[in-house]
């Protein structure tokens, strides 16, 4: 995978660039990283990058031709590369576009800055927008950041085990299981007494209700989205079944008809 940003703030990537599991792919050359800067493409003396919005009011916006030319650039030097721009607009992101965007050669990432860029940019140059979450950031640099670091470790042979990303939270619609480590008795909080035990199928078996139980407790939304699978309805429908007991048994001891001292 070839990463280019294009932004007036290189210098922002250096430390992305610098750490951890980002750093490793790049030395173990899985992917490689540059940044172009669009001030180097603007022609003016000062190579201003920015200009007033026609039809008037405050702020100002990304000038058409020093980006154009700036990624036009980036296009030759990435074979096959696709275009993004980063921007509130765009197409939210989430796992399921990381591992699109993971098969493609090449990604030019389009930071903006200022109130926005010169909307006939957009038309011919770039080939996705995409948004990293509702709220609005004073540039495209963070969410760049957050694209190549979801799709790089989705690049064979970035992580470790084989299947490690196959085993994160989203790829198969669920939040992942609670984890644990030393010591086994945290300020009074055990560890689940199965985890120890040794019992490699009870062990996955423990994950899978964790992984279903938080997923039902944090994000309801995802198991509504999501193809349950017919052990996975077992567990819901046994949980289900508990919770209507409890439910039975409070009608029970309260008694079912008394309306006048409800709730
Ligand atoms: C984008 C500022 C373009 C100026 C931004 C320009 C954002 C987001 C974001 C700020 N990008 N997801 N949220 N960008 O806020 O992707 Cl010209």
């Amino acid at each position: 995978m070839q990463f280019v940003v294009l932004t007036i703030f290189p210098a922002m990537f250096d430390p992305f660039w610098a750490h951890g599991i980002i750093r490793r792919a790049i030395a173990g050359q899985k992917i490689t990283a540059a940044t172009i800067n669009i001030r180097d493409f603007a022609r003016d003396r000062h190579h201003v990058t920015d200009d007033r919005p026609y039809g008037g009011g405050s702020g100002m916006v990304m000038k058409p031709e020093p980006l154009a030319r700036a990624i036009r650039a980036a296009l030759e030097k990435v074979s096959s590369g696709k275009t993004i721009l980063l921007t509130p607009q765009g197409k939210a992101f989430n796992q399921q576009l990381a591992q699109e965007l993971a098969t493609l050669d090449g990604l030019i990432l389009v930071c903006g800055r200022y109130e926005g860029i010169d909307e006939r940019i957009c038309h011919d140059l770039i080939d996705y927008e995409i948004s990293t979450g509702d709220y609005v950031l004073t540039g495209g640099e963070l969410p760049a950041m957050i694209i190549m670091d979801a799709v790089t470790r989705l690049v064979p042979g970035v992580l470790g085990g084989e299947d490690s990303a196959a085993q994160d939270s989203f790829s198969n619609g669920l939040l992942e299981h609670a984890h644990y480590t030393r010591p086994p008795n945290f300020e009074g909080k055990p560890v689940p007494e199965v985890l120890l035990s040794g019992h490699h199928q009870e062990i996955a078996k423990w994950r899978r209700e964790s992984s279903l139980m938080r997923t039902l407790l944090k994000r309801p939304d995802l198991l509504l989205q999501k193809d349950l699978r017919p052990t996975e309805i077992e567990i819901l429908q046994k949980w289900g079944g508990m919770i209507q007991k409890i439910i039975s048994f409070y009608h029970r001891e309260h008694g079912e008809h008394s309306a006048e001292n409800e709730d």
